[in-house]
Parts: C-alpha cells; structure tokens; sequence
C-alpha cells in the first residue's frame, strides 16, 4: 500500500558531506525549506566513512576548506600541510555547528527512490526510514568516492577472522597489536594505511595487482608563515586557485618536457619530488598529453623507488610499468616505499600470482596460501556513478537513470541528465570533480545550482532541464578532450575499469577546472543555454 506523503519541502538534498552542507545553507538563504537525508551518523561525507588509519586529504589544507565565507577561513587553523581525516571531519562538525546545520539533516536515513511527478513537477522521494516528500528540486550530493566496492573473490566471506574495507572503517578504530594482517590493494587509500598498519601489527602481507605512482607528501605541522601568507590575501588566492586545471593553486612548468635539457628535467622532478604532493605532475606543461614526455616523470619515479627499496625485486615489483604516471589517480605517501624495507611486511605481485580465493585462514594464491588474522580490503569505490545507481531514480514518463545510463553516464555539464528535470548531480560524471580539489568544484556547483534556481523563481518557472542536444553536445566533447590526453590507456577507475562490466567511460571532465568554470558561466549568462526552462502552466514543461 502506497504511504501517503507527509511533507513537501522546496528542495530535498541527498548527502551532507561538504557538497550538501553548502548547499543546504545556500538554498536556506535563497529562503528555501530544504531537507537533507544522510546515511552516517554526522556529517562530513568521505571523510566521515574513511576512517582507516593515515587517512588524510592530498590537496594542502589551506586549500582543502570552503571559501564562502572568509570568517570560517580565517578562524579556522589546520593543524598540519596535509590535513588528517579527525582535523577535516572536526572542520566539518564545526561548519555544520557553526551555520546551525545539523536542524534540516536527518541523519542514518538512505534515500531510496526519487520518482518525478510530471504533473505536478515535483519530485517524490523516498527514504529507507519510511520518509515519503515531495520537493520541486532534488539535489544529489552523494560524493564520487562513496559506494565502497568489495571485489568478486571465491569464499570472500567465508573468512573466520574480522574483515574491514578502508571506505567504511569502524568508528572506535582497529587494534592491529599483536596480529597478522593482510592488505589488498594499493590505491590511494593502502599506500596511507599500509605504513601506519605495518608500524602495528606483526605483520603485513600486501597484495598488489597494480603498483601505483606515489610521491612523498613531505606533510609536516603548518608552517605559521605559510599558513599567514595564506590567509593575509584568501580571496586573492583562492581567485587565482579555481582558474587553475585542478583548481589546486601550485606552480605549473608551461615548458614541454622534451625542450628542456635532461639536466633541467631531473633538476625540476627533484625539486617538486623534495617540495612533495601533487604538484610532481606540473613539472612540465606535457606530462598528461604526450607519452615521451610522460616516460621521462615515470622513469624519474621510478628511479627513486629503486632508490628506497632495499631488494631490488620488490622494487620492480612496486615500480609501475603498465600505465603513464597520473593516468591513475597519482598517489601521496608517508613512507610507503620505506615500509617495504620492513622485517614484517611482505609483499605478493598477484598480477604475476593472482588471488584464487579467500579461505577461512587467510589469502590463497597461486603462489600458495598466506595465513592471517584480518583482512583490510583497501578496494576502491564504484566510482562516481555508483551512489547514484544505489537509488532508484525515475524521470519524465518513469525512464530510470541507470536504464538511461547503462552504456555510461550521461549528463549536461556533469549536473543534469535530460528527462530528469529539476534534478541535479553536484560534482556529477562529466563534470571535472575527481580530478580536482573537490571544494573548489563543489562550491562552484552549488553557486551555479543557487544562481540557477533564483533565476527561475525570480522568472515564476518551475522547471530547468537540459536539452537532449546539448546533452549529447556535452557528452561529445567530454570524449573528445578526454582522448587528447593520456588519460583513456590507463584501466583506472576514472574510465570505469575497476569495476566488472562496468561500461568503459571517461567519467570526469578534463577540460579544467577554470574552463569548466567559464562555459558553465557563459551558458548561465546566455539564459541557460542548452537548457529547456518551463512553467507548470506554460507548454514548455511537457
Ligand atoms: P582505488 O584507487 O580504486 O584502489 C583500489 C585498489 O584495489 C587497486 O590497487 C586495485 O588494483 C585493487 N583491487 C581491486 N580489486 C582487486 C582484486 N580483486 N584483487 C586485487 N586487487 C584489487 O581505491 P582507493 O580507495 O585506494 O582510492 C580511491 C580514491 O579515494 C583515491 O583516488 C582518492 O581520490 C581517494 P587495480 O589497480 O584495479 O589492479
């Protein structure tokens, strides 16, 4: 039996990470009613989840935080150059604390379905609390790296012992003391948390498919002169950051490196591997274009793993060959590679001896059985896609996102899918999102959300929707800068290849941050061109 709807609100937001929390005080001070549904406890999305140990962000935490409001920024203090995942959750807590938040957040509640009502244009959402609202708009804050995958392995949960993933860690922690640990993977989230499980534990066996690039973070407490340098001109800063590719503020080389003496090239890597973090890959204008270029960073990483690890053997088993350094989202340590100099980590290539199954005991492979007491699947996320294909999302005339999307997500500038009026994707597929700093993307998203909804009211419309011309347009063209890059060689989770039958896709836009910015203005100020804007009375809505 159909429960009948009890509230309507303007706008429902799913998620109150740091996309749904500015968006729920946005809308709030357009004067709109919003509702947040939020699966955790509290807020703070990602950084609520991944709690494993040395979970920490790899954007620097001056830039790492909202801009909105230059009180907050100058009041708060990071404790440290990359911030730990306590410090942002707190940072969250804070925000939340301090705009009042948490009073439009219902926490520990899935949404299950959003179903538009065409007649009525309002969207009917459902909740696995039994919640049944209706809104005009429904904001999809759901994160990109936030439904956590668990890979297909025989007798996966036949194992006697306790088993964790990285992405939705325990609240009260894990004692490793005393015990034998196996790790799989070495993504990001494994090269934070192999050094500090491995300090722990009696040791760690580390299963590795695919080796990554991983450059030192060079983390360290916050340098009160930077910190100051920062905040005597945030505005300034922060301008010049979200015109930048990955809206990341850090010296970008614009010479090729291939101009450039191989003296010059080793002098630029050694600075930025000494400086440390992501900034390696704006050595030179050309590593994520041109194969040549890129081999010279690859080789030059290399040879500094070869450098840290003591048996030749596992450094070539570390050192990465298959895909181009950054195709894959480049990673950032504190003594990874070191670790592996360890007496109690041991290290299996299971691309050589792949894993054939999960026993009761431990990991058994082709090169035998390993024998531990937990396993610490550090497996990634259905990236992107995957949050949203977990709710059942209907649209004009009941077509289903992930029907409409099964050879791949479809968007208009990564926040909107036509046939799905009024409802939005902050950081969405086809938007530069992953490859980004997120605030930075977020904030942009949500402005651009909040300028478009007032524009609508201010005109008495009621629905926004992109044109299925502009949509392919977009598509198109998110394929086409995609292929000018390196990017598609690698089977990286941003092409979708992490997960099995999963279509092969560039999920992000790699346009850049500041260019995406430009044409999401441009269409905003031509009257939202692309985009098909109705009335409920007006023949436009059908
Ligand atoms: P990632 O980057 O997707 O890493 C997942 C790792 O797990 C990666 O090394 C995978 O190897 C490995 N994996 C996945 N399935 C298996 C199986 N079946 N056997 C062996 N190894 C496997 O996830 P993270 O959490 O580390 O990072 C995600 C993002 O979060 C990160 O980029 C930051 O933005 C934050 P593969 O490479 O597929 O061979």
């Amino acid at each position: 039996a159909a429960v009948p709807t009890t509230q309507s609100y303007d706008a429902i937001i799913v998620g109150a990470g740091f996309a749904g929390l500015y968006m729920l005080h946005r809308l709030r001070r357009l004067g709109m009613r919003a509702q947040v549904y939020e699966a955790g406890s509290d807020v703070g999305g990602t950084w609520y989840w991944n709690r494993y140990p040395g979970a920490r962000c790899d954007v620097e935490s001056m830039q790492y935080s909202y801009s909105f409001d230059d009180a907050l920024q100058q009041e708060w203090s990071w404790s440290e150059r990359f911030a730990s995942q306590p410090e942002i959750l707190r940072y969250a807590g804070h925000v939340a604390d301090r705009l009042d938040l948490r009073r439009d957040i219902q926490f520990d509640t899935r949404v299950t379905s959003a179903h538009f009502d065409a007649k009525r244009a309002l969207w009917q959402v459902a909740t696995d609390r039994g919640d049944r609202v209706t809104a005009r708009f429904c904001v999809m804050a759901t994160g990109c790296l936030s439904a956590a995958r668990l890979p297909e392995i025989p007798g996966r949960d036949s194992f006697a012992g306790p088993t964790y993933h990285t992405g939705a860690w325990p609240h009260e922690g894990v004692d490793f003391t005393g015990r034998r640990v196996a790790v799989i993977g070495t993504g990001s989230s494994a090269i934070q948390a192999i050094p500090v499980i491995a300090r722990q534990a009696a040791h760690v066996t580390v299963f590795q498919r695919t080796p990554n690039f991983s450059i030192p973070s060079r983390n360290a407490p916050m340098d009160a002169e930077y910190e100051n340098w920062w905040k005597s001109d945030y505005a300034a800063h922060r301008a010049k950051a979200r015109a930048m590719r990955t809206g990341i503020l850090y010296g970008l080389n614009d010479k090729s490196a291939l101009e450039v003496s191989e003296e010059e090239r080793q002098a630029e890597y050694e600075r930025r591997w000494a400086n440390g973090g992501t900034a390696f890959m704006g050595a030179f204008s050309d590593l994520i274009t041109n194969r040549q270029a890129n081999d010279t960073a690859a080789e030059f990483v290399r040879n500094k793993i070869r450098g840290m690890v003591r048996d030749p053997k596992v450094a070539e088993i570390l050192a990465p060959k298959s895909h181009p350094i950054g195709t894959k989202r480049i990673c950032v340590d504190t003594e990874y590679y070191e670790t592996f100099n360890r007496p109690n980590v041991a290290l299996v290539d299971v691309a050589a001896t792949p894993i054939e199954a999960i026993t009761p005991a431990g990991v058994r492979t082709a090169a035998g059985e390993v024998a531990v007491d937990d396993i610490v699947f550090a497996t990634g996320f259905d990236a992107m896609t995957g949050a949203l294909a977990a709710i059942e999302i209907r649209g004009r005339d009941g077509i289903d996102l992930a029907a409409k999307w099964a050879e791949g997500p479809r968007t208009y500038l990564g926040l909107m899918s036509a046939g799905f009026p009024n409802l939005f994707m902050i950081t969405g597929p086809g938007s530069p999102s992953v490859l980004s700093n997120m605030i930075v993307s977020i904030e942009q998203h949500v402005d651009w959300l909040t300028d478009c909804i007032a524009h609508l009211r201010a005109r008495g419309l009621d629905t926004i929707e992109p044109t299925q011309e502009a949509e392919d347009g977009w598509v198109a063209h998110g394929n086409e800068v995609a292929h000018r890059t390196l990017y598609p060689s690698a089977a990286s989770w941003y092409m979708g290849a992490n997960i099995p039958g999963k279509p092969r896709v560039f999920l992000p836009y790699i346009g850049g941050v500041g260019v995406y910015r430009e044409k999401c203005d441009a269409i905003a100020a031509a009257g939202y061109e692309g985009f098909r804007l109705g009335g409920q009375n007006q023949a436009a809505a059908a």
